[in-house]
């Protein structure tokens, strides 16, 4: 998976021991709020239990780390595979998706036991050079399943009559406030945003066009998909510096946008037919919902739980266009001019420690590339020239995942910080919408 060769360099190592700590316990405070109830129902195929989160990222480390490489380890619970393993099928059966909410046994205190099994048999694994790869994939997938449950878990609560909050408006999950609050990435001035879509006149990345260079080309861990390294011809484009407003979309809307054929793919016409869509995820009247339950929709920050089928019909609205991955990644490494610094991809509104929240994951509108919302690309997830899978059951992590799927670049506000960069491939299928995913204009130039 990573790309780096497996001689790594002891400074890469550096802190890798508290990064995993960092991670197993970011999770675990994600879910304090959660009851045994909440944390084992399903409400839909595409969502899975928070408990599920919690014991298949356990399962990841459990088999790939200690069943592989820690000898005479014993496995916790020889029925975890069986409940835990979530598409390998290089290892074996697995209960089917939809069925993840029937797991009713073991309980949250059961899996949490899980968890604190399999950390602590993983400690003296954790700074052996030579499982430094499978120990960085291990952190990057428990951060991958940190953004997947608050949104699975967002998704469950939107389904309750009472739609409750997970935490309360605007308050730390933990208050006390003995831990500093994070000042590095501080946001722009709310004030600065764009009301309306006729600002889109405004405010646009220009490239030249030319060649870029694509993919990861780095040191450090990437997934296997970021790679190779290629080159791709660009055309002269532009791309906006901001993010569709909530505003811009209530205008769509208003304008009848989701009652205008024109501006529709086939497959999303029928999709919006079929399913009765008029309006992104979560939105009713001049409220969505959120983590701290039905909120007011703030309109100047970025429109987010939309599909790719509704990102492409507002560009096509606009009279514009979804930015390819390509254009995109050119402009977050600074290629559109000589002077561009490369956009900062732990800046923005991203996940941070639960200490340091100042509220939950929300989208509230931030400078730069990175934060806030994935954003769609035109492009469908297809393998890079030369594409290989890694050996062996993670080989099966990513590629065989490359049809019928469109890339997302950047990262939300579910994102943990640190988790993306300017290779990133984030994947959807293009009516799916539970994810913390937006859009950004593009245009020819
Ligand atoms: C990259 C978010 C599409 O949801 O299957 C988790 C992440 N991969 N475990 C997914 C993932 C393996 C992946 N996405
Ligand atoms: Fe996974």
């Amino acid at each position: 998976m990573p790309a780096a060769s497996p001689a790594r360099d002891e400074r890469e190592n550096a802190g890798i021991a508290a990064r995993f700590a960092d991670t197993r316990a970011l999770t675990e405070a994600l879910v304090q709020p959660l009851g045994d109830a909440d944390a084992t129902i399903q409400s839909m195929d595409d969502a899975s239990p928070a408990k599920w989160h919690l014991a298949h990222t356990t399962w990841f480390w459990e088999t790939f780390l200690l069943r592989d490489h820690a000898p005479g380890y014993t496995l916790f619970d020889e029925k975890f595979p069986f409940l835990f393993n979530s598409y390998y099928e290089a290892e074996g059966d697995r209960i089917a998706r939809g069925r993840r909410g029937l797991v009713t046994r073991p309980s949250l205190d059961e899996v949490l036991d899980y968890r604190r099994h399999v950390t602590a048999a993983i400690q003296p694994l954790l700074e052996d050079p030579r499982h430094a790869e499978l120990v960085e994939l291990g952190i990057a997938h428990e951060q991958q399943h940190i953004e997947l449950l608050l949104t699975d878990i967002k998704h469950a609560f939107s389904k309750n009559p009472l739609g409750p909050a997970m935490w309360d408006d605007n308050v730390s999950p933990r208050a006390g406030g003995d831990l500093p609050q994070t000042e590095r990435h501080a946001e722009t001035d709310p004030g600065l945003r764009r009301g309306s879509p006729h600002a889109f006149e405004d405010g646009w990345y220009s490239h030249p066009g030319g060649i870029a260079r694509i993919g990861h080309q780095a040191d450090g861990f990437a997934f296997d998909n970021e790679g190779p390294a290629h080159r791709v011809l660009l055309e002269p484009f532009a791309l906006s510096k901001q993010l569709v407003t909530n505003a811009d979309w209530d205008a769509f809307i208003a304008d009848g946008g989701y009652e205008t054929a024109s501006l529709w793919l086939s497959d999303a016409w029928a999709w919006i037919a079929r399913c009765n869509i008029r309006a992104p995820l979560y939105w009713r009247d001049g409220e969505q919902f959120t983590h701290t339950g039905w909120q007011e929709r703030d309109p100047n920050a970025p429109v987010t739980h939309i599909s790719y089928y509704e990102a492409d019909a507002f560009a096509s609205w606009v009279g514009a266009r979804l930015p390819t991955e390509f254009e995109w990644e050119a402009v977050a490494r600074g290629q559109h001019a000589d002077d561009a610094p490369a956009h900062d991809p732990a800046g923005g509104n991203q996940l941070d420690p639960v200490s340091s929240w100042a509220a939950p994951p929300m989208p509230r509108g931030s400078d730069g590339l990175f934060g806030d919302c994935w954003q769609f690309t035109r492009s469908g997830y297809l393998p890079y020239p030369r594409f290989k899978p890694a050996e062996g059951a993670v080989g099966e992590y990513n590629g065989k995942f490359m049809s019928g799927q469109w890339v997302l670049k950047g990262a939300s506000c579910a994102t943990v910080r640190g988790h993306s960069r300017a290779s990133y491939r984030n994947f959807f299928y293009p009516q799916q919408r539970w994810q913390f995913t937006g859009l950004r204009l593009a245009k020819d130039a």
